[in-house]
């Protein structure tokens, strides 16, 4: 599909800040893809299409959880958590995207899961340093991910649930998932 074509596919489905941030991951993407010997045209895509459910109906993402028999435990969660199993679900079926590593990277960008894919760990770290992100210590990682993939995502990972667990949020289990594993690789 045609760069264009997918970036006016997402457009009209979010806000011009929430755009402006995918073209970020786009970019960050590709260079990390580049960076890392993955497939900067598959990365690419992932990086539009990621967050293309972010600003879909709550409601309906969990019809779509109960109809297409996605994790049962993802009913108990906002769209912050839905945007991602229902984004990929909508890029297979709307789109007819059937590469599973592309799905997974955006099935999995905001919560992580063991044992990542270089492909997924890379769209999870371009969605978290991309250019307009501008949290604290966001320039450390993104030293970081220029040296190694592994250590930003791992920090990336960290400073995630680290993030939560501070504002008292609940984490949802794949992310606990994401992270035991990181530990006990090492
Ligand atoms: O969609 P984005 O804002 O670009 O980024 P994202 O999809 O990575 O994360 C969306 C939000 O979800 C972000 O504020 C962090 C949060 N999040 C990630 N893991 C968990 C989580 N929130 C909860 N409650 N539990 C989690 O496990
Ligand atoms: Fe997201
Ligand atoms: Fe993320
Ligand atoms: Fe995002």
């Amino acid at each position: 599909m045609e760069r264009q074509t997918m970036l006016a596919a997402i457009k009209e489905r979010m806000p011009e800040k929430r755009y402006i941030h995918t073209i970020g991951v786009m970019e960050t993407a590709i260079r990390l893809a580049q960076q890392y010997d993955e497939n900067p045209k598959k990365a690419e895509i992932a990086a539009i299409f990621h967050d293309i459910a972010k600003y879909a109906d709550v409601t309906w993402m969990k019809q779509v959880v109960t109809e297409q028999q996605l994790d049962a435990r993802l009913l108990d969660w906002d769209a912050e958590i839905l945007h991602g199993p229902v984004g990929a679900w909508i890029v297979e079926t709307e789109f007819q995207i059937n590469d599973e590593a592309i799905l997974n990277a955006i099935r999995y960008h905001t919560t992580g899961r063991a044992n990542m894919t270089t492909f997924e760990k890379i769209i999870y770290v371009a969605d978290m340093i991309e250019p307009n992100r501008k949290f604290l210590g966001v320039e450390e990682l993104r030293t970081l991910a220029d040296i190694s993939l592994e250590d930003a995502f791992r920090a990336c990972v960290t400073h995630t649930l680290s993030f939560l667990v501070s504002s008292q949020q609940a984490i949802y289990p794949v992310s606990i998932e994401c992270y035991n594993s990181l530990i006990r690789e090492e």
